[in-house]
Parts: C-alpha cells; structure tokens; sequence
C-alpha cells in the first residue's frame, strides 16, 4: 500500500483527483475523509492543505504527494520531483501599480514586497543583488499595494485578471510552476512497485493525448502512397476486404495533422474514413 497527499481542496484537487482517475485508480469521493483508499488499486489518499504536503513527504508520513512546485520550492524541504504533471500551471511574478516607471529589477531596491513566498522571492533579489524589504502575508497579497502595506508584491499569476483588478501590472516573471509529483525517496520494494506502474499507466495516458485513431477503405493500388502519409508507431495495419482491389487501413496519427492527413488520404482514393478517441496506447 502506497500512500500518496494531495490537496483536500482548491485549485489542484480536482485534476490531481480526475489525474489519479485517468490512471485507472478508483476513488471514494462520495464521503471524502481525511484518509481513504482506492477499491481497485493499492493507493491511500492523504487529503491536505496543499502547504503541508512538502512536509508530510519529507518526513515520509506519506510516500508521494502532488503538490505546485512552488510549494515544494518554498518550502524547501528535501523531497524529490518524480514527474512534472502538466497541470496547475502558474508563475510567481513581481508585479507593481500601473501607473509607475519600470526600468529593470533596479526598481526593487529599497522597497517593501508583500509576498506568501519570502524564500523564492528573497533567492532572486540575492542573485539580483537588491536589497528590499520583504513583507509576509498569507492571502490577498495583490490588495497590499492599495492598503499602504508595500510597494510591490510578489505573488501567484496565472491569467492576469487579479493584477489588473487591483490596478498592478507584471513587470518580472520569475519562477514558472506546475503541479508535481514528489516522492520521500525512500519508498519500500513493494511502495516502489505500485509507484512504477503509476508511472507507466502515466506515460501511456501521456502518449495517447494528442493522436487519433483512423480506419479507412482504400484502393489496393493506393497503399504504398498511403503508407508514405502514415509513419505509424511502427506500421499500419492493413486488412483484406470482401469487395476485390480495396483494403481496411488502421492508423493512428497525431490530432494536430489529422485534416492535413485526411486530406492527403482522400485524394489518394481513400473511402469511409473514420476517426476515432484513443484512451490508452501501451507501447
Ligand atoms: O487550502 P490550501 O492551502 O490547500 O490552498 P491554497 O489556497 O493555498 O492554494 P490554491 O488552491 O489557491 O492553489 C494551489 C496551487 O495551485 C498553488 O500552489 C499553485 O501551484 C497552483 N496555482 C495555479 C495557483 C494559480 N494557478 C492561481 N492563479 N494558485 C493560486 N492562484 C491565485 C493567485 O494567488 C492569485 O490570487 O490566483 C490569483 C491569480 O490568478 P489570475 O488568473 O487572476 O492571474
Ligand atoms: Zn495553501
């Protein structure tokens, strides 16, 4: 049994939930506790504040965790970053009112930064080498500026929208993050197991995102053309058909040259074409 911290509520819960999901693992969200299992696979679910997971996994109170990255960074706490998980996408932006001049990080020196991230924020005015004050506030830190606390803030952005309601504008990116998943580093042979195959039903989820099943009648004399427009996974599978001179081709393409590739296969003969979902490819 491998336990795994992720976030009770906000804004990861759900795709760390719907991610888990995808992999195959059942959850009992219907009465959510502190603590449940998956029927169907051997995973016990931590549900936390996303603050506290970095500490939970370092300590080893449970095995992984799925957490931003700038948590993980912020808190510094020895874990390891097994996967990027292509979600919960945001940056940590400096970002000051809109109606001042900007010339450059030399902006900062001497003033005040409300931020919820003194760690990262405090290692990029080091390396900047700037000497500013640096206020800790734990929610609404975009309000800070307009209440007289800073200068400045320090916070998460992702569309914007918050910046602009409060009369700010971004004038430093600097720290990308996405949801990870993190490890204590010191699973048990059996823990270590159960984390590979999630890795693997990971990686295969991740193949099949972005392509596309395609079946089509096509002409027996049009194959080796066809074959030039689809480089399958390693080759297309072609079927015989009842009516003489014609064949069932199976591909998979990527959804990006679909109507290019549909295009291509039409003006070669091609007839009935179907497209299709792909849920899982197992290489
Ligand atoms: O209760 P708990 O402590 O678990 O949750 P929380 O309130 O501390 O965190 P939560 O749920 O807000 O965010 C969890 C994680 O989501 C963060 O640590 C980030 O890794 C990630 N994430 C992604 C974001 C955002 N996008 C985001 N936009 N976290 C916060 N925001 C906030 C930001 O603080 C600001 O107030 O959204 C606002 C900015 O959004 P825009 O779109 O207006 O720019
Ligand atoms: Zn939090």
């Amino acid at each position: 049994m491998l336990r795994i911290a992720i976030q009770a509520k906000g804004r990861l819960n759900e795709d760390s939930s719907a991610m888990l999901r995808e992999l195959g693992i059942d959850l009992d969200e219907s009465k959510r506790k502190f603590l449940s299992q998956s029927a169907n696979f051997p995973l016990e679910l931590l549900y936390m504040r996303d603050d506290d997971i970095p500490a939970v996994v370092a300590s080893g109170t449970a095995s992984l965790g799925i957490v931003g990255f700038n948590e993980v960074v912020e808190k510094g706490y020895e874990v390891q970053v097994v996967e990027r998980l292509g979600f919960g996408g945001c940056r940590i932006s400096l970002a000051i009112p809109k109606a001042e001049d900007y010339d450059g990080p030399a902006w900062f020196e001497g003033k005040r930064i409300a931020t919820s991230y003194p760690n990262i924020l405090k290692q990029y005015l080091d390396r900047q080498l700037i000497h500013a004050k640096i206020e800790v506030i734990t929610g609404s830190v975009e309000i800070a500026p307009a209440a007289g606390i800073a200068d400045a803030i320090f916070d998460i952005v992702s569309s914007g929208g918050t910046l602009v309601s409060n009369g700010l504008k971004e004038v430093e990116r600097v720290f990308e993050s996405e949801a990870v998943l993190i490890s204590s580093g010191r699973l048990t042979p059996d823990e270590q197991a159960v984390l590979d195959e999630m890795l693997f039903r990971l990686e295969s989820a991740r193949i099949s995102r972005g392509k596309k099943y395609l079946l089509m009648n096509l002409p027996k004399a049009s194959l080796d053309k066809a074959l030039q427009i689809l480089p399958a996974m390693r080759s297309p599978t072609i079927l015989p058909l009842a009516e003489e001179g014609w064949c069932s081709l199976h591909s998979v393409v990527d959804t990006a040259s679909l109507w290019e590739k549909v295009r291509q296969l039409k003006a070669i003969g091609a007839e009935g074409i179907l497209v299709l979902d792909i849920d899982k490819i197992i290489l």
